[in-house]
């Protein structure tokens, strides 16, 4: 049987500063939800990239001295090192600057313009450039950008609009009629909201700068960057060849708040107007603060995400941001917060307990796992319920990204693990008349544990999840684990030989404040 299809996308970034938290953030919620259909057998592409053209980028190119080419070239290598910095299994890379994206953008263009939904105007009205986006006077805050908190360009100019307006009904029945659209549900009441109101059509096209993709029917024009970057989800599948019809339309955009309009209305009736099926879902997060402060580039970030993972290491800042961030919700990063996580679930709990189940196997079996013998206590009883139903319920809550609640429920397996060890207490089962033998359950039983812990964080913190497997004396290779393993007790062979290593996690002191 072929496998089920599974695409899913991030937001493609402007590298007009360095990545910032928000950024890692996204991609790593995004890595998650891939890796985990990964597991399930799925055929998974995820896409991510850069958006490199238009006025903002032509703006801080020209601060920099740069030539825009040559500065998106440099920094857009910030942004893959990010990605591979952080272990995210993006499939491909799509930059708007390549041409396999800037013949698509001109391809649709033009395909909308001969459809007759797109006409030679003049704009007149207020644009954000750190936003790339327009306003309206009743948008703005104290006369400024809502978003940047800056002065607003005032735009008179000759442009081609789309017609945006004839798409707004049936954008909004789509909605209505697709529960999961847009998702989680506040977000897409606030665009059910919006779309009551009057909308005005889509300038999409500019002239007052030259750095974008040159209209197909107009050379002295380029296209507005929203249009062209949006493509990018098709245009990263080689729309419209055999990736595009295999693997479109995207299960799963994933986006931030900010950007939500652009994905869930001019989005879909730009693939309306080109007889493109809409995506199955748009899923929004929140914003990422640092000590209650807004990081967007533009205000100047304060926190580079590539030196926290030297520092800490991407599974520490992966599990942080997953576990502390209520998804869909805005949350707090803290240096403090990070090293206390660190130290409590990943070094105490985590930690200690592949180091004290691995030196008992040293000490006890010569580096062997043993054949379990006896029945089983009530204790182990205990353990291996735990461990059932693990599939289900982590299934249920990525579903749903509620990525937090599904590591608590890794945790949970872990802390009962621990407890376990201190009520069976082995090293006094050793010390019994029935000897070491005694012990071969216990030790057996929490290789298992570990296993299965293994297996099930794959998607949440990889290189661990290869750590452990390794180290359990397991092929340390992550590639071809699936969901099947994880609760089925007993699939590990006794009689392999455990590879101790370095200490998972070591306890960090408290050096920095938040
Ligand atoms: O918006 N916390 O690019 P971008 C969490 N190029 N996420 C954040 C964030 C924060 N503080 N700040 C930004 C763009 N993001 C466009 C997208 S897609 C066709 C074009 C998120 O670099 C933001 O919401 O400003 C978006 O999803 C992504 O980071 C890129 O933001």
């Amino acid at each position: 049987m072929s496998k089920k299809k599974f695409y899913i996308t991030t937001a493609i970034d402007y590298p007009s500063g360095l990545p910032h938290m928000g950024h890692a953030y996204e991609k790593i919620c995004a890595d998650v939800i891939a890796r985990w259909h990964r597991l399930k057998n799925e055929d998974v592409f995820f896409l991510t990239g850069t958006d490199e053209h238009g006025q903002k980028i032509a703006r801080y190119a020209q601060r920099s001295g740069k030539h825009p080419e040559v500065f998106v070239n440099e920094m857009t290598k910030q942004f893959i090192e990010l990605s591979k910095r952080l272990n995210i299994s993006n499939d491909d890379f799509i930059r708007t600057t390549q041409a396999r994206h800037i013949r698509v953008v001109r391809d649709i263009f033009k395909k909308i313009y001969e459809n007759g939904d797109i006409y030679k105007g003049v704009y007149q009205g207020l644009y954000c450039v750190d936003c790339e986006a327009f306003y309206t006077e009743k948008d703005l805050k104290d006369g400024k950008c809502p978003v940047h908190d800056k002065a607003i360009d005032t735009l008179k100019e000759e442009t081609y609009f789309f017609k945006l307006s004839k798409y707004q009904k049936k954008i909004l029945e789509h909605i209505r009629k697709n529960k999961d659209f847009i998702q989680p549900l506040a977000r897409r009441n606030e665009i059910i909201n919006r779309l009551e109101e009057d909308l005005r059509d889509l300038s999409v096209s500019r002239s007052s700068f030259s750095w974008g993709v040159p209209l197909p029917i107009d050379g002295s024009h380029v296209v507005f960057v929203w249009f062209d970057a949006l493509l990018n989800y098709i245009s990263g599948l080689d729309y419209p060849g055999r990736n595009f019809r295999h693997y479109w339309p995207a299960d799963i955009q994933l986006i931030g708040k900010d950007i939500l309009w652009f994905h869930s209305v001019v989005w879909p009736s730009m693939l309306l107007a080109a007889g493109i099926e809409l995506p199955r879902s748009i899923v929004v997060h929140g914003f990422i603060n640092v000590g209650g402060e807004k990081l967007s580039k533009s205000k100047g970030a304060t926190i580079n995400p590539l030196d926290l993972i030297e520092l800490y290491g991407a599974d520490a800042i992966r599990y942080f941001l997953l576990r502390e961030i209520s998804f869909g919700e805005d949350g707090n990063f803290s240096e403090a917060a990070l090293i206390r996580r660190i130290n409590s679930d990943l070094a105490n709990d985590l930690g200690n307990l592949l180091q004290r189940t691995l030196t008992m196997v040293e000490k006890f079996f010569g580096a062997q796992v043993p054949v379990p013998r006896g029945c089983d206590s009530e204790m182990d009883k205990i353990l291996k319920s735990k461990a059932k139903g693990l599939v289900g319920n982590l299934n249920e809550r990525i579903e749903k990204f509620n990525f937090r609640e599904a590591l608590k429920q890794i945790f949970d397996l872990i802390n009962v693990a621990n407890k376990y060890i201190e009520d069976v207490a082995p090293w006094k089962l050793v010390r019994q008349d029935s000897g070491i033998e005694a012990s071969s359950n216990v030790i057996y039983n929490l290789i298992e544990v570990l296993r299965i812990i293994a297996v099930s964080i794959l998607p949440f913190m990889p290189q661990t999840s290869k750590n452990i497997l390794s180290q359990i004396g397991l092929n340390g290779d992550t590639e071809g684990h699936s969901i099947a393993e994880i609760e089925k007790w007993g699939l590990f062979k006794p009689g392999i030989r455990i590879n101790k290593g370095k200490t998972l996690f070591p306890r960090i002191e408290e050096r920095r404040s938040p």
